[in-house]
């Protein structure tokens, strides 16, 4: 019977339904109106767009050429000292992340140059940061009172709240990445920081590679329990890094990553620092990687070769020194000219360790 009633619906009942849902519309509308005055917001309205099937991100792949962010750098070097900019530092914007100092959501990346005979003066902060050493020779990061000569492609790390400085005493300009997590730590509403002159007990001095020996050499001080769950280890060379993946390109590559290590916490095997997670790829010269996905937005550095980056139905060829990001969930291809090493960072520790990260092969 009911059936036989739908079917013989006039014109005239449909236009009563439509005015029934225009009035419920509007009276759901002054209720919203009525509700925001006391800060409350009805969920059913945007509950789609808060649980997504899938990562829905205003992070946007990017790509930045070496060749323009030095030229820039330069410039800056002509406006302003390392000193008066505390850190002379171009930051990369995610295009559309702009105005927010992230390259992705959770992540900062920077372009720092220090010039010969300048100092960058020491400070801390909850904030931690890596290094990627990309141009000269010789001038040094200085963590916890230990200075580590810094060379191409090398890796450092500053924990959250250890002491550091920069300093030039070579004779040419020094360039590194910089790779913090500023936008993470904004979101907890948890940054503090230190300059020098409020420092009450100076770190005391300790020789180069001082934490190498300690803790970079597959031996640990006696007794020794670890401070924080980050690594005690400021410095991995590219020398060493570099040696262990020609050593390991002997076997089989992975098809998704050709030959991919991650810097590793000598004492617990995690990651260098609990925010960010490191990683160094080799790829021979025309390996194509099979396409993959992870949940954690990843930023690349090229330190040799060269890489063509498929993702997000666009092409571009990064080369030495260029950096460019990997959106979360975005699949991405690579084909590597000549032998080709990435260096990579990513918030994926902390997704790890609550429970979120993905990856798609
Ligand atoms: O070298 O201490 O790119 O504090 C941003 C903030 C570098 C640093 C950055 C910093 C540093």
């Amino acid at each position: 019977m009911s059936d036989l009633n739908t079917s013989a619906a006039g014109p005239a009942d449909s236009a009563d339904a439509a005015d029934a849902a225009e009035k419920r519309r509007s009276e759901r509308q002054i209720f919203y109106k009525k509700i925001d005055q006391y800060n409350l917001t009805p969920l059913w309205e945007q509950l789609h767009n808060l649980v997504t099937k899938t990562p829905v991100s205003d992070c946007r792949h990017a790509h930045w050429e070496y060749g323009k962010m030095r030229a820039y750098l330069a410039e800056a070097g002509d406006l302003i000292t390392a000193e008066e900019a505390i850190r002379r530092v171009l930051v990369l914007e995610n295009p559309g992340l702009r105005g927010k100092a992230a390259v992705t959501t959770s992540l900062y990346a920077g372009l720092q140059m220090i010039l010969p005979g300048e100092i960058a003066p020491p400070h801390r902060h909850t904030q931690a940061a890596l290094r990627l050493v990309l141009e000269g020779e010789g001038a040094y990061t200085s963590v916890e009172g230990e200075k580590t000569i810094m060379h191409r492609g090398d890796f450092v790390t500053t924990p959250s709240w250890t002491w550091h400085e920069h300093g030039n005493e070579s004779d040419a300009p020094m360039i590194w990445l910089d790779g913090l997590d500023v936008p993470l730590v904004a979101m907890l509403d948890a940054s503090f920081s230190e300059h020098a002159h409020e420092q009450k007990t100076p770190s005391a001095f300790k020789a180069a590679g001082d934490s190498k020996a300690r803790f970079g050499s597959n031996l640990l001080p006696v007794d020794w329990v670890p401070p924080s769950p980050s690594s005690p280890l400021f410095c991995y060379p590219y020398k060493e890094t570099l040696a262990s993946l020609r050593t390991i390109a002997a076997g089989e590559a992975d098809a998704c990553h050709g030959y991919k290590l991650r810097y590793a916490n000598p004492v617990t095997g995690g990651y260098p620092m609990p925010t960010m997670g490191a990683y160094i790829q080799l790829l021979t010269d025309g390996f194509a990687t099979a396409g993959y996905r992870c949940s954690a937005g990843t930023v690349f550095a090229v330190i040799d070769g060269e890489v063509t980056v498929e993702l997000e139905g666009a092409s571009f060829t990064a080369r030495p020194n260029d950096v460019f990001v990997v959106p979360s969930w975005a699949r991405h291809w690579f084909t590597a000219r000549g032998e080709t090493v990435l260096f990579s960072f990513s918030d994926r520790p902390v997704q790890e360790v609550l429970g979120l990260w993905r990856e798609q092969r």
